[in-house]
């Protein structure tokens, strides 16, 4: 294995930080945060700017219009965060291929919300070189039943296969892939990919949402590669995750693509509602 979670730290020595993301969370070493009951997260999606959809060869990604998509309240300090782009991360099988982990548990997936601070920055390429710059909502997916707006995205996956494919959404409202209660937990944390930026507010849903085995398997079919191209591990890339070479017959497609928990070392992890 020449590259993978391991070795990132080579090339990119931040990997190595100590604002790294993801983390594992322990329940009981959470801090009930009263300042930030008072102020509730806050968010409005223009369900009609979602751009597309693409595979850009390690996950699923929709590019967003961030214009009139908001996020603010709770640890934002009530600046407004706009959204840039939503994507996930998924295991081989069930059960593993969340980044975070909750008292030493993997999920299925998860969903990841990105946003930037419109209040403070101009563009989110600057918003990303500063510690308050990027805000990302965070839900763990378990396998239960189809998610009905997941599905819009999930059924378009055969028309992604390949890296670089890329097709048109309509309208998709990210509010609806949002759980119904609003309990969560927050800390400072970074990009889980090169270059691994440590300006991420993190803010994961304590109720996953739930998605079928169907639509995970869905997501199984991408492939790292494109559609000229003859080896499918591609060395060069330095977002190969670890173990995707081992799979046999797996050889080549997006899975476990999911950076595993860091140190959370002495930063503060802290909880509202719930
Ligand atoms: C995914 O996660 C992609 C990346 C994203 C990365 O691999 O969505 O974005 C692009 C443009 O492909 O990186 C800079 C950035 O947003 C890390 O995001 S994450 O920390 O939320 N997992
Ligand atoms: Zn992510």
């Amino acid at each position: 294995m020449k590259t993978g979670p391991k070795k990132w730290h080579e090339k990119f020595p931040l990997a190595n930080g100590i604002r790294q993301s993801p983390v594992n969370i322990i329940t009981s070493n959470t801090k009930t945060s009263n300042d930030l009951s008072m102020n509730p997260l806050r968010w409005t999606y223009v369900p009609e700017n979602t751009k597309c959809l693409v595979n850009p060869g390690y996950c699923w990604r929709v590019d967003v219009n961030g214009k009139g998509s908001e996020l603010t309240g709770g640890p934002l300090n009530n600046d407004i965060y706009l959204v840039e782009q939503f994507h996930c991360h998924w295991g081989c099988s069930d059960g593993r291929g969340s980044e975070h982990t909750v008292d030493g548990q993997a999920f299925s997936g998860e969903l990841h919300i990105v946003h930037w601070n419109s209040s403070k920055y101009k563009s989110f390429q600057e918003a990303a070189g500063h510690p308050d710059g990027l805000a990302v909502l965070g839900v763990f997916m378990k396998v239960g039943e189809r998610h009905e707006e997941l599905d819009q995205i999930a059924r378009l996956m055969p028309f992604i296969s390949h890296k670089g494919d890329r097709v048109t959404i309509k309208s998709l409202d990210p509010a609806k892939l949002l759980p119904k209660n609003r309990a969560y937990w927050t800390y400072e944390g970074s990009l889980t990919t090169p270059p691994f930026n440590e300006s991420v507010t993190w803010i994961l849903f304590k109720e996953p949402m739930e998605v079928s085995a169907e639509q995970l398997n869905l997501f199984r079919e991408l492939r790292v590669y494109d559609v000229n191209e003859e080896c499918p591990c591609d060395e060069r890339n330095w977002l190969v995750y670890d173990e995707v070479e081992e799979q046999g017959e797996k050889v080549g497609k997006i899975i476990n693509n999911f950076r595993p928990p860091l140190d959370i070392g002495n930063r503060e992890l802290r909880e509202v509602g719930g």
